[in-house]
């Protein structure tokens, strides 16, 4: 039915509107103490579009009009804030939060649920008073505010983080309930700011100048030793994410990024690189991130995220309602370049089929990956594998386990399998 002609049938709320100062007449059904607790509030705003806006805060259910063509919607607001009707959330705990990536869409993480790593919280710091020192083996020693740095020509990529202790439970048995949980260490954002490479060049290397220390101002003061050929390339001095300056939690004002490599090398609330001729040999790279092998040895410097993948529709905790199509959903990524393809298996992994990408296939970030399926109601185990454009492909967990052991956490990327019940139940298992 057209609107315009539409009459109000009998027994529906006439509203009426002034452009002019949004007085609205709404629902006359409201109970006269809320009704004046809104109205005063909000006194701009329409009583049943006050409470959908206002709902997440009052802590009851959005109140929706009948007929929402019936009723004028809110006013534009200065900075907007997602439906109150969706609920999506990380899973946090104080010192990481985790990405709820069987919700997501495409390949970008909304910055408000991009995930979290500290080691000692989210320090505040005003932009005015942060400074970055660039000194060491450098011509000359610079010291730059974030507005000097935002003068330097900007670079955008999209590219994702990976927390290296991503999965690190899954060494010894399957223990994660969901994907979220298992895998939610990593994102995806648009990431902008200067190249390294150009602040560098500014202050000058001098010739034994072949490894960087990066370090944080925060109360954990984390550093990192950096090899300079192989990070020179690509690493960005971060103040933007989705088009947005930082988060609190992603750094504000200014983070390092590695594109690639293990996500604690991504130096948040940066505030000094010292240009050096050897790593600094710091706790997060002896005791910390390292990866212990079977003979009792360890790996040290193990900066590259592998290839890996996981299906997050249908995903553990998930539920198949009846048999019938699915389309099979997930994400792919590798920290050596694109993801050449993605296998999927419906059978544990005795037959495999080529998935779709979803385009922007792109180096070092997330890859979406589809495929169709009929459920015919009975047990299945469902797996992905992300094969690299290096050649690599993502190992089976006993494949993984033969070479690196069970005594490390770091680093962990086996083929995640999800087993799904003949009453659609989807859990986490290995096989
Ligand atoms: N200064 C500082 N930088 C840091 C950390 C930290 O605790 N302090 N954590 C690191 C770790 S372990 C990871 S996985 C990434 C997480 O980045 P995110 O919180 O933006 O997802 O930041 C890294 N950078
Ligand atoms: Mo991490």
């Amino acid at each position: 039915m057209d609107k315009k002609t539409r009459k109000p049938t009998s027994g529906e709320q006439k509203s009426t509107a002034s452009t002019n100062d949004f007085r609205i007449t709404t629902r006359t059904k409201e109970p006269p103490t809320r009704r004046a607790f809104l109205t005063g509030a909000t006194s701009l705003l329409g009583t049943a579009a006050a409470h959908v806006l206002l709902a997440p805060f009052l802590g009851h259910a959005a109140d929706v009009p009948d007929d929402p063509t019936r009723v004028p919607g809110v006013p534009a607001t200065e900075y907007g804030r997602r439906s109150p009707f969706e609920r999506s959330k990380r899973l946090a705990k104080p010192q990481r939060s985790r990405t709820p990536l069987q919700d997501l869409h495409g390949i970008i993480t909304p910055s408000a649920l991009h995930f979290e790593r500290h080691h000692n919280g989210v320090p505040m710091i005003d932009p005015a008073r942060h400074r970055l020192l660039v000194h060491g083996l450098v011509e000359r020693p610079l010291l730059f505010t974030i507005d000097e740095l935002k003068r330097f020509p900007a670079t955008s990529r999209i590219v994702f983080v990976e927390c290296s202790g991503n999965s690190g439970k899954e060494w010894k048995g399957p223990k994660g309930k969901t994907a979220q949980e298992i895998h939610g260490l990593t994102s995806t954002s648009e990431w902008t700011g200067v190249r390294l490479s150009t602040v560098l060049a500014e202050a000058g290397l001098t010739p034994g100048a072949t490894w960087m220390l990066a370090e944080g101002s925060d109360a954990a003061a984390m550093t990192r030793s950096l090899p300079l050929d192989r990070v020179l390339d690509e690493a960005l001095l971060c103040y933007a994410q989705n088009g947005d300056p930082l988060r609190p939690e992603q750094g504000y004002p200014l983070r390092l990024l590695v594109p690639g490599f293990e996500g604690n090398t991504c130096i948040k609330w940066l505030r000094r690189l010292k240009l050096v001729s050897a790593p600094v040999m710091t706790r997060e790279e002896t005791s910390k991130y390292t990866d212990l092998m079977p003979d009792g040895t360890a790996r040290q410097f193990t900066f590259d995220m592998e290839a890996k993948s996981v299906i997050t529709v249908p995903s553990g905790g998930q539920r198949l309602k009846k048999p019938g199509y699915v389309e099979i959903r997930g994400l792919a990524w590798s920290g050596r370049g694109r993801v050449e393809k993605v296998e999927v298996s419906v059978d544990g992994g005795n037959s495999w089929r080529t998935a779709g990408l979803q385009a922007p296939v792109l180096p070092k970030c997330h890859t979406r990956f589809y495929l169709d399926w009929w459920w015919d109601g009975r047990d299945a185990i469902l797996q992905s594998r992300c094969i690299d454009e290096t050649g690599y492909r993502q190992p089976t967990h006993q494949e993984l386990v033969s070479i690196r052991g069970t005594n490390s956490y770091y680093h962990y990327n086996a083929i995640q399998s999800w087993k799904i019940d003949e009453e659609g139940q989807v859990s986490n298992v290995q096989v």
